[in-house]
C-alpha cells in the first residue's frame, strides 16, 4: 500500500529559480541535453529534496563545520542484567508472560532496516540477499522471514513485517521476496518501503551531480525510518492492525531474535518509550556505539565520536568503565515513533567525508577520487532514545544474540558470523545434553545449522529426535 498523495512536479523554470536561489543551478547544468525521460527523472529527484532545509544543512556542515561534541556530564548507563537477580527474577517472569501475550495479541510488529549500501561487505545486490548460514547458505532475509513464520505458528497470530528499503535497493528487494515467494509467509503481512535520501556536496558546498541527470545521492540514515515509516503509511498500517509496539533490527546480524518475549514484556511493564539490547563491549574500541548517561539522560555515542580516554577508562577493578555496546536492537512504542516524525527536525545529523564518484560539471568528466571529496550525511536511529520520557538497556549474550556481517574479511564477517552460528546451535543442542565434538581450543569440530523454523531456543530442541554427531559432520536440523 502507498499512503503519499501524488501532487505534480513543478517545471524547469520553477527549479531554476529554486536553484539559483540556494547557489546550486549547476545541477541544471546538462538539463537541455538530456531525453525527455531523463529530464523527468531529474526534476522529479530536484523534487524530493526540501531545499530550504538542504540549505542549512550544507551551511552547517560544508565549509562553516567546526566539531562541536558536548562531552559534558557523561556517566556508565545502568541496564538490566542477562540473568536476573534475585529481585528481579519475578519480574523477568511477569515480563515474559507479557511479551508472549503481546505477540499472541498482534500488538508487536517487526521491523528491518535495509536501506544501507552494503559497501564494507562488497555485495551489489541488497544486503539481506546475502547467503548467511553455514550450510543452506540462506539469505538474511529469509532467517527473518522464519523466525516470524515459527513465531506465528508459536503464537497463533502472523507479525506484520515492515521493510525499510532506499530508492537504490528497493525494486530489487521487492523482487528477491517474490521470486522466494515470500518464505512462505503471506505477503500482506509485509510491506516494503524506501527511506529517504539526501545528496551528497563538496566541502565547498555544492550538491554533487552523480550523471547528468541525476544527483549523488546516499540514504538518510536510519534515522531516516521515523520520516519513512510515516511517509509510506506504515505507521497508518500499525495502527490499522492494532499494533502498539515496534521491534527494531538491522538487516546485518542473522542471531537477532526479532520476536524476544522477555524484552517485549519489560518494554511494555516499564512503559518505555524505546529500549536497546546491549552486550559488554569485546575490547574498548569495538565497533559498536556506547552506551553512556549523557546529562542523566539515556543515550548512545558512536564509536567513531567517543573519545579515546572515555572508551578506554577503567575502573579500579581494571574493567572497561564504559563497557555497555549497542547492537542496534531496539523496542519503539508506536506512539513513540509517531511522537518523532511530527517534529521531522528532531534528530540530529551525523557529518561523514567520503569518496563519492561524481560528474563534473566544467569538464563533464566522470571522477573518481582517490581522496575523501564529500560529504554525506546521515541520521541515527539511537538518536531518539535522549528524546524518550523512559528508555531501558537489557544486557545479552553475545553468541546468542550477535553475529553480525558487515565487512568481506575479518571481524564480524560472513566466516565468523558462520562460526557464531555454530556455536549457538552448539551451546542449544549441549544445554539439552546433546553432545557435540569440540576440537582442543574448545571450536566446535562440525558445521551445524537450526533452521528458525525448528527452534528458536533450546528449549524447542527437546523431544525432537537428534541425529549423532561426529567430528567434521555437517548438521542441519
Ligand atoms: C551499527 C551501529 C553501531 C552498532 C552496530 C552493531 C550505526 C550508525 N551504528 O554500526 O553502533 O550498534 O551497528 O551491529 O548504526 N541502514 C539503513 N539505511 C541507512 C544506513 C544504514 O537501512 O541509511 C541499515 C543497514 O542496512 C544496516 C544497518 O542500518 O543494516 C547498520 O548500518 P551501518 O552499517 O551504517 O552501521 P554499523 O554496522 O557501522
Amino acid at each position: 500500500m502507498n499512503a503519499n498523495s501524488v501532487s505534480p512536479i513543478p517545471n524547469y523554470e520553477y527549479f531554476l529559480e529554486l536553484l539559483e536561489a540556494h547557489d546550486q543551478s549547476h545541477l541544471l547544468h546538462f538539463y537541455s541535453e538530456l531525453s525527455v525521460t531523463e529530464q523527468k527523472e531529474l526534476l522529479a529527484e530536484l523534487n524530493e529534496q526540501d531545499w530550504d532545509t538542504l540549505g542549512q544543512l550544507i551551511e552547517r556542515y560544508g565549509k562553516a563545520y567546526t566539531a562541536a561534541v558536548d562531552h559534558y556530564d557523561i556517566s556508565p548507563a545502568p541496564y538490566y542484567p542477562s540473568e536476573p537477580s534475585a529481585e528481579l527474577e519475578a519480574k523477568y517472569k511477569e515480563a515474559i508472560k507479557v511479551g508472549k501475550s503481546l505477540i499472541a495479541a498482534g500488538q508487536v510488529a517487526a521491523f528491518t532496516v535495509a536501506g544501507g549500501q552494503g559497501s564494507r561487505l562488497g555485495w551489489e545486490a541488497p544486503k539481506g540477499t546475502f547467503p548467511a548460514t553455514p550450510i543452506r547458505e540462506k539469505p538474511l532475509f529469509q532467517v527473518f522471514a522464519e523466525q516470524l513464520k515459527k513465531a506465528e505458528n508459536d503464537f497463533g497470530k502472523a507479525i506484520p513485517w515492515y521493510i525499510m528499503t532506499s530508492p537504490m535497493n528497493d525494486a530489487d528487494t521487492r523482487s528477491f521476496f517474490k521470486d522466494h515467494q515470500y518464505f512462505g509467509l503471506d505477503a500482506k503481512n509485509i510491506m516494503f518501503f524506501p527511506q529517504g535520501t539526501l545528496p551528497s556536496f563538496s566541502k565547498e558546498g555544492k550538491v554533487l551531480l552523480r550523471e547528468k541527470a541525476h544527483l549523488a545521492l546516499n540514504p538518510d540514515g536510519h534515522g531516516g525510518s521515523f520520516k519513512a515509516l510515516k511517509k509510506s503509511g506504515a505507521i497508518q498500517d500499525m495502527k490499522r492492525r492494532g499494533v502498539e509496539y515496534i521491534s527494531y533490527c538491522q538487516v546485518d546480524n542473522p542471531h537477532v531474535k526479532i520476536m524476544d518475549p522477555l524484552f517485549i514484556g519489560l518494554h511494555a511493564l516499564d512503559g518505555a518509550d524505546m529500549s536497546a539490547k546491549m552486550l559488554p563491549k569485546a575490547h574498548a574500541k569495538e565497533k559498536v556505539g556506547n552506551f553512556c548517561l549523557i546529562g542523566g539522560k539515556l543515550g548512545i555515542i558512536e564509536y567513531s565520536d567517543m573519545p579515546n580516554e572515555l572508551a578506554e577508562a577503567t575502573s579500579d577493578k581494571g574493567e572497561l568503565l564504559y563497557n555497555a555496546g549497542s547492537i542496534a536492537i531496539h523496542m519503539i512504542s508506536l506512539a513513540f515513533a509517531e511522537s518523532i516524525t511530527d517534529d521531522p527536525e528532531s534528530l540530529p545529523y551525523h557529518r561523514a567525508v567520503k569518496k563519492v564518484p561524481y560528474l563534473e560539471v566544467e569538464t563533464g568528466d566522470q571522477v573518481q577520487p582517490k581522496e575523501p571529496n564529500a560529504i554525506k550525511l546521515e541520521r541515527f536511529i539511537f538518536d531518539a532514545i535522549p528524546l524518550a520520557q523512559h528508555a531501558f538497556i537489557l544486557e545479552t549474550d553475545r553468541v546468542e544474540e550477535f553475529a553480525p556481517i558487515k565487512n568481506a574479511e575479518g571481524s564480524d564477517s560472513p566466516a565468523t558470523s558462520r562460526d557464531l552460528q555454530t556455536e549457538r546451535a552448539a551451546r542449544w543442542l549441549e544445554h539439552i545434553g546433546h553432545p557435540v565434538p569440540r576440537k582442543a581450543d574448545g571450536g566446535v569440530d562440525a558445521m551445524i545449522e537450526i533452521s528458525p523454523l525448528t527452534a528458536s531456543s533450546s528449549e524447542d530442541l527437546k523431544g525432537l529426535e537428534l541425529p549423532e554427531i561426529k567430528p567434521g559432520d555437517k548438521v542441519y536440523l
